[in-house]
């Protein structure tokens, strides 16, 4: 029977965090790392415990009057609750290396995700097997697996990181280990661009409670096994396990603003802009409920905030590139049964320093910024993939919209960095062409993992 017990906490809730490591590492020493896992797994943060967790935290933030954060798991405010959490997850040649050689049944995690940078368009040169991504040199090497270490503070992140690779010395070798943090203050949940983050996920069937406007998704579009996924081929150890989508996505946050300035030619107009491109205002506030101006109320209140749909062929409130719109183009002409299958689980927490003065002033990027990219799914051609190549990338998605959309203008990429034009970035001419010189979201690269069942790593890869 399912059991939130035997689920990573990270796939079905998001592990709470306001500071978040990944330890990017790989197995040298099989059998060590094997018997190594068994005591490694008493830290590893379950679905249940993750829930129990994020109702803690919200129970002490209302006690103390500080307002919560809805969306992607919890944010923990510093010194209100000491939270950390630990899950696990391996690449295929991770779980080949473990002697795993069964398939898991999907060839895109199979291949792992440098053979997908040209089709993704990360920018990069050469064609096909000799194709050359931009990517960190990081991501270019074999990765086997990666520790994600969530909590409250530096110090607790510090501490438990520490424990694991106490745990798992001798047996690994760590390639690389990556920060983010939430932003401070009034941008907490926060991206760098500066839009409110992690307001719309989709409730899982049988374990999420349901928003205004949220969609259900079947259990085995999350977890292998369950649900519509029950019926597929897959080896036993991949019940309850999901795919995990990292990247590492760089952000022109100064660039950004002085493109939407210098084309809009007012602050108010930059913000209309930067709003279309989104579909949100930075409070979070959608285009569709309130097209002309943000709206903060409206923005932090989870009731209305993501209760929408859009207008097939109709970009009057929202174009129809917005970033939202592209991703999940609800009331379009995807049915709503269809769409959901394409849905995934966003994790992601920015990552860099906050833009300092020198930079806001001449508009040019000095510190790398970003946001480091996680999602859950049980099919990445049907999830992430699709989402990255068949829709942002795609100048004709969603389909039927006349004028010709163009890209995501934040996500949409083109391996080599040409020009992109769209249409419904002028609110008072959505016919109107606009060319994008630039990107401001930079792939640097990635892999994707395989989390397994706390059962699995249990039974089937310690020992
Ligand atoms: Fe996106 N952004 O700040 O503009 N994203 N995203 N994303 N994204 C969303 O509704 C952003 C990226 C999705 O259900 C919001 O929770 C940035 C990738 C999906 O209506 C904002 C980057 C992919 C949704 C951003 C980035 C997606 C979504 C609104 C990269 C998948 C839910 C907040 C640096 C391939 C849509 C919210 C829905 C929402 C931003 C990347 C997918 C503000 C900056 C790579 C499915």
């Amino acid at each position: 029977p399912f059991s939130l017990a035997n689920v990573q906490g990270d796939v079905l809730f998001g592990l709470p965090k306001q500071t978040e490591k990944f330890m990017f590492f790989r197995i040298d020493e099989v059998d060590g790392f094997r018997t190594n896992l068994t005591n490694l797994i008493p830290l590893i943060t379950t679905a249940e415990q993750t829930k129990g967790n994020i109702s803690e935290i919200r129970q002490t933030k209302a006690r103390i009057g500080i307002s919560t954060l809805e969306g992607d798991g919890e944010t923990v405010h510093p010194a209100v609750v000491t939270v950390s959490g630990v899950n696990i997850a391996f690449s295929a040649k991770g779980l080949s290396k473990i002697g795993l050689t069964e398939t898991i049944g999907d060839s895109l995690f199979q291949s792992g995700q440098r053979a997908d940078a040209e089709g993704l368009g990360d920018e990069g040169t050469g064609t096909g097997s000799s194709y050359q991504p931009k990517w960190d040199a990081d991501f270019l090497q074999e990765i086997h697996g990666v520790a994600l270490i969530t909590g409250d503070s530096h110090e607790t992140v510090d501490e438990k990181l520490k424990s694991v690779k106490d745990l798992l010395s001798g047996s690994i070798k760590e390639l690389h280990t990556i920060t983010g943090d939430v932003r401070p203050d009034d941008q907490k949940g926060h991206e760098h661009f500066g839009y409110k983050d992690g307001i719309s996920n989709p409730a899982v069937d049988g374990v999420d409670s349901l928003k205004p406007g949220q969609a259900t998704i079947d259990q085995g579009t999350a977890l292998f096994g369950r649900g519509a996924d029950s019926s597929k081929s897959r080896p036993a150890w991949a019940l309850d396990g999901s795919l995990m989508v990292f990247r590492k996505l760089s952000q022109q946050v100064p660039e950004f603003d002085k493109f939407l300035l210098d084309t809009a030619g007012s602050q108010a107009g930059a913000d209309l802009m930067g709003a279309r491109f989104v579909g949100r205002w930075k409070s979070g506030a959608p285009l569709m409920i309130s097209p002309s101006a943000d709206d903060a109320v409206l923005g932090a209140d989870a009731e209305r905030n993501n209760d929408f749909r859009f207008v097939r062929n109709d970009q009057s409130k929202c174009p129809f590139h917005a970033h939202i719109r592209k991703m999940v183009p609800r009331g379009d002409s995807l049915p709503d049964e269809e769409l959901k299958k394409h849905m995934i689980l966003r994790r992601g927490i920015p990552f860099g320093p906050e833009v300092s003065e020198a930079e806001k002033t001449s508009g040019t990027t000095s510190s790398e910024r970003g946001l480091l990219f996680v999602c859950y799914q049980t099919n990445l051609a049907d999830g992430f993939k699709l989402l990255q190549q068949g829709w942002a990338n795609n100048v004709a998605f969603p389909p039927g919209s006349s004028p010709t959309p163009g890209q995501d203008p934040l996500i949409g990429q083109t391996k080599d960095e040409s020009p992109r034009i769209i249409t419904g970035a002028f609110a008072n001419d959505t016919s109107k062409p606009l060319t994008l010189l630039q990107h401001w979201v930079d792939s640097k690269g990635g892999e994707y993992f395989f989390t397994p069942s706390i059962p699995t790593l249990k039974n089937v890869i310690a020992k």
